[in-house]
């Protein structure tokens, strides 16, 4: 007799600056998602995952907020690092989408390419950049979150960590949007209220995980 190979799970990616209501829409998306009449499972995921070994040093790298940029750890290693807590986490996430459960990821390797190439200094190129990421798993549509930067920095918390910054987030703004591949990217308007937006972001999760059957998982830029 042949048995239904479940249909994977899809990947949903949310991208954006600090304080763009990535982690309120992505926790809101998971709750929607599993809200749904119908067999949608939906769970989350962070990066960084703070809680790893690579975690812990990015975490310590981070909440250094006097951080003159270019003291502890350096750049490149820095970014390394990042791409490692992401590379550590791939079998567990592709084991988790083949079950046929979706998955929203709280930043991922765009975040990785824009913060880095952000600080401008010379072998932080957006092909080296990118070159570490490469081969991961290709997130089925990203959702980027934007906002003008002063809006953002008007939230609360803002400047609490390194990086939070508004000229810095400008550029951060500017690299994300030279990557955005418009193949797999969806470019929202975060200022509307959150309720707007969850309820946007639900209705193309929705068709993008209709869409993801019987689909592949793709390496990300390869
Ligand atoms: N960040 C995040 C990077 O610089 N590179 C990366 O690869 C990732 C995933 O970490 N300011 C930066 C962006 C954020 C900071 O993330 C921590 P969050 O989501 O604000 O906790
Ligand atoms: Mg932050």
């Amino acid at each position: 007799t042949l048995v239904a190979t479940p249909r994977r799970g899809t990947l949903i990616v949310i991208e954006g600056v600090d304080r763009s209501g990535k982690s309120t829409q992505a926790a809101s998306l998971v709750a929607r998602l599993n809200a749904l009449s119908g067999a949608v499972t939906a769970v989350s995921m962070r990066f960084p995952d703070r809680t790893t070994q690579t975690g812990k040093l990015i975490d310590a790298y981070l909440t250094q907020k006097d951080g003159t940029d270019g003291d502890s750890i350096d750049d490149r290693t820095i970014h390394l690092l990042f791409a490692a807590n992401r590379a550590e986490a791939m079998v567990q996430l592709r084991k988790t989408l083949m079950t046929g459960t979706s998955v929203v990821v709280d930043r991922y390797a765009f975040s990785g390419v824009a913060y880095t190439h952000a600080k401008g200094a010379a072998g932080l190129d957006i092909e080296w950049c990118m070159a570490v990421d490469a081969g991961i798993i290709r997130p089925d549509v990203v959702f980027f979150l934007d906002i003008p930067t002063d809006v953002a920095a008007s939230r609360g918390e803002f400047g609490q960590e390194r990086y939070e910054r508004q000229d810095f987030q400008e550029k951060v703004r500017t690299a994300f949007l030279d990557i955005a591949d418009k193949a797999y990217w969806k470019i929202l308007d975060a200022r509307q209220s959150k309720d707007a937006l969850g309820e946007e972001m639900l209705h193309l999760a929705v068709t993008e995980i209709l869409k993801t059957e019987n689909k592949p998982l793709q390496p990300l830029w390869q």
